[in-house]
């Protein structure tokens, strides 16, 4: 799994700004799911759920808050049942992890150049990139595993969380390349409800000059240096042929796009570089034939569409995640499901395969039907979101909604305004139809599911006053004595 990886940044789902050649191994071998969503599209609440297979509302993590480690978890029933279980790279949840054999992980979201990670006995600093240690530690346990179990591995990665920092080769693989633009760069929200007006996660407005990768000037204090890079440039000099030159306005939002997407792909494309290392050594040890693998992330991720970046939104580049799983001599080769998959599936789904039966309590399915080609005639059509990070870092109103396989209603239930959109006929989400006079009986017909599910996934708006406090990113432990 990776961290805010974003579907359309991977070939085998339709870029058109990134090659992506292992990712898409796994598809061309396995299976893609189209239609796998977040549920409440942000990293710790994701992370959550996937551990759980619950809403956030259940699992008592609907933001960037500690995850209580005692409650249920996939890994617990996958341990207790005979199962070798790890996790690599990063957690997220404030808390230690349990359930685990072997875990070593980032402290909060960790950082990219020579990584700290902890493990029960303390710290330690890895040199190195850290989707590369990640890597390397993950091919580690495998190797050291005890041969007589099972295993159930997660490999965690940080990239492509921001500020988006690559490595030396693929930052320079991108530098100077053009990306092209999507066609709601310039989105100007017409239509739209306060939401979209007043985010502030924009590409144009909302990088700062660390985002950019700009260069303080010198002689700054530490204290000024990083006020500098916090700020949001609004006029950026570069320099073009040995030329100093001014950007701003429209020619510096063009800029600023092509600054984070540059990196945000070069972040990736060492991911991907790193997905074909690893499925070399499982294809090499032996390990193909019996083992799963998927390739995930724990949401989606706008790249300048509507003009924005980060996530927590409903649309669909934010809610979309990448959901690509290989599994020689039981899923046809270059299969592709619509189904409807939520991230509560996953953890009945690694139930379900290793034949242990999912507690009741879990509120996803198992996608395992999928996976052999049969979707069951009661799969659902509908899937419920929420989001409550509000005001949270970007000003992203909280909202809930449904999808279906054909519509979206988002409900912002502070400002008790609605957006409804016709996915067929507008996939992009441009066309808010809630105050058409002709969508009148969709709408209705939506209101009533939304309400159905909210009440079936037991949402009684518990989190919708007060949340509870951040505890994801503290100072991590204590060094370790390492003996090398
Ligand atoms: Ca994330």
């Amino acid at each position: 799994m990776t961290d805010d990886h974003a579907a359309h940044a991977i070939s085998c789902y339709g870029s058109k700004v990134n090659r992506t050649p292992n990712m898409d191994r796994l598809a061309t071998e396995g299976i893609r799911f189209d239609r796998c969503f977040a549920t409440n599209s942000i990293c710790t609440p994701s992370r959550a759920t996937i551990v759980t297979g619950k809403y956030s509302h259940k699992n008592g993590v609907p933001v960037f808050n500690r995850f209580d480690g005692s409650q249920q978890t996939v890994a617990k029933l996958l341990q207790s049942s005979g199962y070798y279980t790890a996790i690599v790279g990063k957690w997220h949840l404030g808390s230690d992890p349990t359930g685990f054999d072997y875990w070593n992980i980032l402290p909060g979201q960790g950082r990219y150049n020579d990584p700290i990670l902890y493990d029960k006995s303390g710290s330690e600093v890895y040199s190195g990139y850290a989707t590369d240690v990640i890597t390397d530690l993950t091919i580690q346990v495998l190797k050291n595993r005890p041969k007589d179990k099972p295993f159930f591995l997660m490999s965690h990665h940080k990239a492509p969380h921001r500020e988006w920092t690559p490595d030396e080769k693929h930052r320079r693989m991108f530098a100077g390349r053009q990306i092209p633009e999507p066609g709601t760069l310039w989105d100007d929200y017409q239509g739209r409800t306060d939401a979209l007006h007043e985010q502030k996660q924009s590409v144009f407005n909302d990088l700062t000059r660390l985002d950019l990768k700009l260069t303080p000037p010198a002689g700054l204090s530490q204290q000024e240096r990083q006020a500098w890079l916090v700020a949001k440039p609004t006029e950026v000099e570069i320099d073009v042929d040995g030329q100093k030159k001014i950007l701003t306005g429209t020619e510096l939002k063009k800029w600023k796009y092509q600054r984070y997407m540059q990196d945000y792909l070069a972040c990736v494309q060492s991911v991907d570089d790193n997905v074909g290392r690893l499925l070399d050594w499982i294809d090499a040890n032996g390990l193909r034939d019996n083992t799963l693998v998927i390739y995930t992330s724990d949401q989606g991720f706008f790249l300048g569409d509507h003009g924005l970046y980060d996530k927590r939104f409903m649309y669909e580049p934010s809610i979309k995640m990448p959901f690509l799983v290989r599994w020689p001599g039981t899923i046809k080769p270059g299969s592709v499901t619509t189904a409807l998959a939520t991230n509560c599936d996953f953890a009945p789904t690694f139930l379900d395969l290793a034949g242990i039966s999912v507690p009741a309590d879990m509120q996803g399915r198992s996608l395992a039907p999928l996976f052999r080609g049969q979707r069951p005639s009661d799969w659902r059509d509908s899937m419920y979101y929420r989001y409550y990070h509000d005001p949270g870092h970007h000003d992203t109103r909280a909202h809930y909604g449904v999808r279906t396989d054909t519509h979206k209603l988002m409900y912002f239930w502070r400002k008790d305004q609605w957006e409804c959109y016709d996915l067929v006929k507008d996939p992009e989400e441009m066309h808010n139809m809630y105050n058409d006079p002709a969508a009148k009986p969709v709408v209705e017909k939506l209101k009533q599911e939304l309400h159905r599910l909210k009440k079936q996934v037991e949402d009684e708006d518990q989190f919708s006053g007060e949340l509870p406090p951040a505890g994801v990113d503290g100072p991590g432990p204590a060094r370790k004595t390492v003996t090398k």
